[in-house]
């Protein structure tokens, strides 16, 4: 038996020696391995290919959904999950970042969120979705207004990030913004012209795939999905290529400028237009329910001026080395 121990504990102990010899090999930036550190999260490779973007039969036509269009993107690494408060919370304190909504004073939260001693200090609303409300002091730190905190969600999606907030975050680590092609190529999961991550079924034998919103918008959430805010990232099972919360949770900035207008010949590695008003996000939130907004599909997007932050908005980051 003695012997058996002895070559099985020098076979581990070579694995570890080699492993850390590759590690320390392949890259042998120090500044780099301390941010790899800070990060903390894990990246899966994307390995490129073809796919159809886009759906010819699409949920909210006016969002430019259509028409679907073979797309050829590149290899890449991806986050798999959206970044966290914590996360966002070691950058900070790394690199003294000052987010746009702290700058600003205020950023948008919804009503549901609130507690009522705030939602009375609140005169302005926006007309066409009125449970949006501007709130002063409503940052990252303190994603349902001045009177709420992070410290019992740091593992939540980083909320009331600016599109220059999530650039910021992902250079700082040497990574970037996915493309919008990129997003839902991810997204699918491998899978071809599905509407989820996961297939064609929202609930598949009853189960929850993310979160979402069940009840009547806005007035009731029951929370079936087990939430009824945000949700630890990675809660809901991963999508054929190990990505977590790629719909639902908290909507994902992409790099892409907005347009409607798509051309349906095949591109390689589309980058969206040159110039804009307003930036793509993908995925759809906790707060999306299909009667009003249907947009936790692949295909699905939506826009937000590039300054904008809100609490149901976040990001990840992709990359073209892994680290
Ligand atoms: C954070 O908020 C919780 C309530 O959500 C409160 O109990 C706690 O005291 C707050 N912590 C800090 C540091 O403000
Ligand atoms: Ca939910
Ligand atoms: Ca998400």
């Amino acid at each position: 038996v003695a012997p058996l121990f002895i070559s099985v504990y020098l076979i581990l102990c070579l694995r570890l020696c080699l492993c850390s010899l590759c590690a320390s090999s392949r890259s042998g930036n120090l500044i780099f391995k301390k941010k790899m550190f800070i990060s903390g999260i894990q990246m899966v490779l994307i390995s490129g290919g073809e796919f159809l973007m886009g759906t010819d039969d699409p949920g909210i036509p006016a969002d430019g959904e259509g028409p679907q269009r073979p797309v050829y993107v590149d290899s890449f690494y991806m986050d798999v999950q959206e970044v966290t408060n914590q996360q966002f919370q070691s950058f900070v304190r790394a690199s003294g970042y000052v987010t746009e909504a702290e700058k600003f004073g205020d950023s948008f939260v919804f009503e549901g969120l609130l507690s009522e001693s705030v939602k009375n200090e609140i005169t302005q609303a926006v007309a066409a979705a009125p449970w949006w409300l501007p709130v002063k002091g409503a940052n990252w730190r303190q994603p349902d207004g001045p009177d709420s905190n992070i410290t019992d969600r740091l593992d939540h999606p980083v909320l009331h990030v600016s599109w220059a907030d999530a650039v910021a975050y992902c250079s700082w680590f040497n990574k970037r913004l996915p493309t919008e092609a990129e997003w839902e190529y991810a997204c699918r999961g491998g899978l071809k012209d599905r509407l989820y991550p996961w297939g064609n079924k929202l609930n598949p034998k009853g189960q929850h795939y993310a979160n979402l919103w069940q009840g009547d918008f806005p007035n009731s959430n029951s929370g079936e999905d087990g939430y009824i805010k945000t949700s630890p990232v990675m809660s809901f099972r991963a999508n054929g290529f190990g990505l977590y919360d790629m719909v639902g949770n908290a909507w994902e900035w992409t790099s892409d400028w907005w347009t409607v207008h798509h051309t349906t010949e095949k591109q390689q590695n589309p980058t969206g237009p040159p110039s804009g008003t307003d930036k793509v996000k993908k995925g759809g939130s906790y707060m999306c329910h299909k009667s009003y907004c249907y947009r936790y599909r692949c295909a699905a997007r939506s826009q937000n001026t590039p300054d904008s932050s809100a609490s149901n908005l976040g990001f990840r980051c992709v990359s073209q080395e892994r680290w």
